[in-house]
């Protein structure tokens, strides 16, 4: 019997900033009925879904930055889609940035949760590799302050789920081969990831016109290195003057997309997907316990003793 996962990407076009959460999620709503009337078990949102993506604005006033976050989930505005998923029969994947208030102290994380078609919370992430910069720089033509907005999370962690085992990761971790080797380290069979990524890249415009080519790149690399089916969703499109990359696909553990959006709107791209399809590269190429060479890495690593890019 195959493990056959029907996938849904759902792609979501722009957020303005003055789109309620009311108004997204009514957004979301009809991406999970449209992915059930296709009879899909699982609908991968974006990253920081609920909102604009508001670390292109610097703002000094805290409570304007912390309305971006949910201090709950599921909350009073995010339950319906709880509710929908358990009627439908359909799980998410979602991100959003997240505000914890952990033995008294407040912790802000760029996160995503798994949903299961029953409705309930089966695991929660907190994004790894936070890109950008921490200080204002007026020099570039938008910011880009998660790294002042948010902490880093601890680990990258996977989850029996929907016949198999789950990793989630969030935009900026799909470019570090470490963060497809970790899960897939634990068994990951099926890796989810949300993203938003702009055209251009202030520090290294150069690499503006390859921002797609290294979007795929990078997961069709992840997907196939490691045995895994890899699903990324992009937030794309003009959203408040800052051009973002669609692209969102489902990459096969081929290496191979299977499934692609073509807009920069709201769409769905949807892929069967056979989880049974990871064991015959998980088993020969990329049989780890038979090939890899641990102690190798950790050598050269050691001898190095530097920290290239610094
Ligand atoms: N949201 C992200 O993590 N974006 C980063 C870049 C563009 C800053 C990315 O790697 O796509």
């Amino acid at each position: 019997m195959p493990r056959l996962v029907h996938i849904a990407a759902a792609q979501l076009g722009p957020i303005a900033r003055s789109e309620t959460r009311r108004e997204v999620i009514a957004r979301l709503l009809a991406h999970l009925e449209q992915a059930a009337a296709m009879d899909c078990h699982l609908v991968v949102f974006p990253e920081l879904a609920l909102t604009t993506f508001f670390p292109r604005w610097y703002l000094e006033d805290q409570a304007e930055v912390d309305a971006f976050f949910e201090r709950e989930m599921p909350g009073p505005e995010t339950r319906l889609l709880f509710e929908t998923a358990e009627r439908l029969k359909i799980g998410f994947y979602l991100g959003y940035a997240e505000l914890a208030i952990e033995s008294g102290v407040i912790h802000r994380y760029n996160s995503s949760i798994l949903v299961g078609r029953d409705g309930r919370i089966i695991g929660k992430y907190r994004k790894v590799h936070l890109p950008g910069h921490s200080e204002h720089e007026p020099w570039r033509a938008f910011q880009h302050l998660e790294k002042r907005y948010f902490e880093a999370g601890p680990e990258f962690g996977v989850w029996r789920a929907f016949g198999g085992i789950v990793g989630m990761a969030i935009c900026n971790d799909r470019r570090w081969p470490e963060t497809y080797r970790v899960m897939a380290l634990q068994g990951a069979e099926l890796i989810l990831i949300g993203y938003n990524t702009p055209v251009h890249n202030p520090p290294a415009p150069e690499h503006d016109d390859l921002s797609m080519f290294h979007n795929h790149l990078v997961m069709q690399a992840g997907a196939y290195q490691n045995g895994s089916w890899v699903v990324g969703v992009a937030k794309a499109g003009g959203e408040e003057g800052c051009e973002m990359i669609g692209g969102s696909c489902i990459i096969a553990p081929s290496g191979e997309i299977v499934a692609a959006c073509s807009t920069k709107g709201d769409e769905l791209a949807i892929a069967q997907c056979d989880l049974d399809l990871c064991i015959s590269y998980k088993n020969t190429t990329f049989n780890f316990a038979r090939h890899r060479q641990p102690h190798t890495y950790r050598l050269i690593t050691e001898r190095a003793g530097v920290v290239i890019g610094v």
